[in-house]
Formats: C-alpha cells, sequence, structure tokens
C-alpha cells in the first residue's frame, strides 16, 4: 500500500478529528488545514482545530468564511480541550516539535493515529503515519491530491483555501518552489471559482500602516557582511514598541534585502515581546542551503526558506549567527 492509501484509510477509520498546524500560522497553514477541515467535514467526519498560537487577521476569512472554529493555545493549554476526546490527530505543515510548543507533553493522550502531511525537509520521526512531500510547493498541495484520492468533491470554499495555501507558500508562484503541478493546481482551483483579485487584495494590499513602520525600521537596521553577500537586519522590543507592530508584522520582511542583486543570503532577528530566545528568520537566493545552516542551531525548514531561535540578546545572537554565516559562504567559495 502507498503512503498516500495508508493515510486514506486512516481518514476513513476516523469520526473525530483534531487538526493542528505550526505556530505562528502562515497562509499555506490555515489553508491547508481549512481544506482538510472542510474535506473531512462533507465526509461526516467531525474535525475540529487547535491553533497553537492566535490565528493571524490577514488570514482569518479562510476559517471565519466557512465557519472552521478552533482553540487557541497561544495564552496556555486551552480549557475543555481533551486530547483523549480525538480518535486522531492530524498535523499539517511541521513536522518537528519545535514547531507545537505544549504538543509533546500531551501526544500521548491521543488515541487512534498521529498523522503529519507536510512539506518541510526537517522532520522527526513520531507520527504514526507520514505524508511529506519535500517537493511539494506548500501543504496545500498534497492536502489537494489527498482529498482527490480520497473522492472528495472540492468545491468553491475548499478550492479557495487551497489557493491561499499555494499562493502564500510561493510568494504568488514567484518562489523557486513553485512547478508545473502548482501551475496545474492552481489553474484547477481558479475553474473552481477562487476570487483569485479578493485574495490578492487581502494578502498584499490590507497592510496596517504600523506594520510599514516596522518595515522601515528593519531596513533601516540592515548591515551587509560576507562582502555583500549577506544581509542582516534585527527588530528589538523597543522597535515594535516605536512602530506600535506585533511579531506577525514581520512576516516577509526578511525577503526585502534579496532585492539586493550582491545578497544571497538575508537574515532578520526578532527579539521576543517577553523574555524567551530571539527568532531568526533566514531566505537564500539558492547557493546556501538555510535549513541545513539551521539545523546546526536546532532550528530548521526549508532550503530557501527557514528558522532557528537562540538565547540571548538580539545583537549578541545576530553577531554569532553572522559570524556562522560568513564561515558558510566562504567554505561554499572552496
Ligand atoms: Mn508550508
Amino acid at each position: 500500500m502507498d503512503e498516500i492509501q495508508s493515510v486514506i484509510e486512516a481518514l476513513n477509520g476516523c469520526q473525530r478529528a483534531l487538526v493542528t498546524t505550526h505556530v505562528r500560522p502562515d497562509g499555506d497553514a490555515l489553508g491547508s488545514t481549512a481544506a482538510l477541515v472542510m474535506g473531512m467535514r462533507s465526509r461526516g467526519i467531525e474535525a475540529r482545530v487547535l491553533l497553537l498560537s492566535h490565528l493571524p487577521t490577514k488570514y482569518a476569512f479562510i476559517y471565519e468564511e466557512n465557519d472552521i472554529r478552533h482553540w487557541d493555545a497561544e495564552a496556555g493549554w486551552p480549557a475543555g480541550l481533551e486530547l483523549g476526546e480525538f480518535d486522531s490527530l492530524w498535523v499539517v505543515d511541521t513536522g518537528t516539535w519545535s514547531q507545537l510548543p505544549g504538543l509533546k507533553e500531551r501526544i500521548g493522550q491521543v488515541k487512534g493515529p498521529k498523522v503529519v502531511v507536510d512539506h518541510h525537509l526537517t522532520q522527526e520521526n513520531w507520527a504514526d503515519l507520514k505524508l511529506v512531500r519535500t517537493k511539494a510547493a506548500a501543504a496545500g498541495e498534497i492536502v489537494a491530491e489527498l482529498l482527490e484520492r480520497w473522492g472528495v468533491v472540492v468545491d468553491q470554499p475548499m478550492a479557495t483555501a487551497l489557493y491561499l495555501a499555494l499562493v502564500s507558500d510561493t510568494g504568488w508562484f514567484a518562489y523557486s518552489n513553485t512547478t508545473p503541478a502548482t501551475m496545474r493546481l492552481a489553474a484547477r482551483l481558479m475553474e473552481m471559482g477562487v476570487d483569485t483579485d479578493r485574495i490578492y487584495q487581502k494578502l498584499y494590499q490590507n497592510e496596517r500602516p504600523q506594520r510599514i513602520a516596522l518595515q522601515t525600521l528593519a531596513m533601516d537596521s540592515m548591515q551587509l557582511a560576507g562582502d555583500g553577500a549577506l544581509a542582516v537586519m534585527r527588530l528589538s522590543r523597543h522597535d515594535f514598541e516605536q512602530a506600535g507592530a506585533g511579531v506577525p508584522d514581520t512576516e516577509g520582511v526578511v525577503n526585502i534585502p534579496l532585492q539586493i542583486g550582491s545578497v544571497q543570503v538575508s537574515m532578520l532577528g526578532v527579539e521576543p515581546k517577553d523574555f524567551g530566545p530571539v527568532r531568526v528568520s533566514l531566505r537564500s537566493k539558492g547557493q546556501v542551503d538555510v535549513a541545513r545552516f539551521c539545523e546546526k542551531f536546532g532550528g530548521g525548514g526549508h532550503a530557501r526558506a527557514a528558522g532557528l531561535k537562540l538565547e540571548g540578546g538580539v545583537d549578541e545572537v545576530m553577531a554569532k549567527v553572522t559570524g556562522e554565516m560568513e564561515k558558510t559562504l566562504r567554505e561554499g567559495e572552496k
């Protein structure tokens, strides 16, 4: 039996599914979980969602329009959520504990299969079933295939959720992870009636001025290293206060320095609002595998988009990571 068939058997065997995704969910995480939940519902499965941090305003429409309610574990484990009440756990768009805070300690309570549906390179082996396709541009691509193979009739709301997943992870089909399969799926979803212009405006023309203010501060902090091949930006707690912005407002900011011709790798260090490790996001034009780089620090992700967390002040952390990256860039030249 192939991988996908085993997952379909698991779908057929469940009645009460809990669906979750990585902390700080993005458009792929929310679009693909929404599509999976709608697919499950269409098959009579009672599907519930657990988000490990707040539902970002930008993507909230995909849950709200489809009446997908969720538990929010950002401020602590939600009262009344008993994992033992579910007969399966579906983890979408991640396969690592570091992206699933609070879940590892409780995973033993889940009855039935724990299934990972993901496209990230960095994986840990704790799930009973895994459907991991690292060539898929988005988890939504895998969910689409799963729904199709399961015989679910994809309707306009499901298509919209899947389209949101695709465009979020491909930068509207611009990043190198976009494949002919991505475009074929996108075409099919458009034929199902997705209002692509509406999604475009929600994603790219709907920012608060505070986000642009934060972006300005990040760009102001930019320093070039490694003979211009590395761009380093940082945002301190003070910057967030000054801009009136929050951590979700940093989304996409790390991509900006890639506009510079000489830059191969861009890094953004973000100091958390409360105490805790500094989060560093990395993007690469392809010369450096940033997922492998981040694994040295216990992080991970994709070859061209990855992240890590380190304890310390933002300046100290960025100095350390910058030094390591300069070394990596020098080694790459040999
Ligand atoms: Mn994804």
